[in-house]
């Protein structure tokens, strides 16, 4: 059975969702950051990073919460948690699931640090084309890939979340709350916030 690190109120969410999602039995276990369980050789030996989320399943370990998305998601076909391969849909679902570590996190990170860094030579190019970017794919839906409910929904819809409702940094629009409603309206999403205590 795959276990699952995770702390309380953290970025251990997004792959807590994922999980519930997959209707999957997966053991949790609580490594708690406040006291530096994160650290711990044998937890680095899973995420080197010493970060939560973490998963083990079988000898493989694995760190950041996309990845461990993506992965769990192929791992389990039945849950339809991804385009199967070779299906075209995969470029739009790789592109949503990289968008979330490689242009939403660093853009709430320079949001909070109020870091300046030139648009050109930032990845994400500034927080407010990543979240205009996000708003226009936001218009159809209902969901990243359309009708289809999908991991990329998981990464981006936490990341959302974090950023406009859990922490405010980012103002909301129609788009991102028609979005977050329904991420939130969903049984995995509200046994994940009880699970991590959000
Ligand atoms: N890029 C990682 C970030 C994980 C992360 O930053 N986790 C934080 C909690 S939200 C953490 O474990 N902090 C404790 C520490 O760094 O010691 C991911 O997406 O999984």
């Amino acid at each position: 059975m795959m276990k699952l690190y995770y702390s309380p109120k953290s970025r251990s969410f997004t792959a807590l969702w994922l999980m519930e999602e997959t209707a999957q039995p997966y053991e949790r276990v609580l490594t708690d950051i406040t006291t530096g369980a994160q650290k711990a050789p044998a937890y680095l030996a899973i995420n080197p990073m010493g970060k939560v989320p973490g998963l083990q399943d079988g000898d493989t370990g694995l760190g950041e919460a996309a990845a461990i998305c993506a992965y769990v998601a192929e791992r389990y076909p039945e849950a339809k948690l991804a385009p199967p391969l070779g299906d075209p849909r995969r470029a739009r679902y790789h592109y949503w699931l990289f968008f979330g570590p490689s242009c939403i996190e660093p853009a709430i990170i320079q949001i909070f640090t109020k870091i300046q860094v030139p648009s050109s030579t930032a990845g994400w190019g500034d927080a407010t084309q990543v979240f205009d970017v996000l708003d226009q794919a936001l218009q159809s839906g209902p969901w990243l890939l359309g009708e289809d409910f999908s991991a990329a929904d998981v990464v981006i819809g936490s990341g959302l979340d974090f950023a406009v409702r859990r922490f405010k940094m980012v103002p909301t629009r129609p788009a991102f709350d028609r979005y977050l409603d329904l991420c939130a309206a969903r049984p995995a999403f509200q046994r994940a916030q009880a699970l991590s205590g959000n």
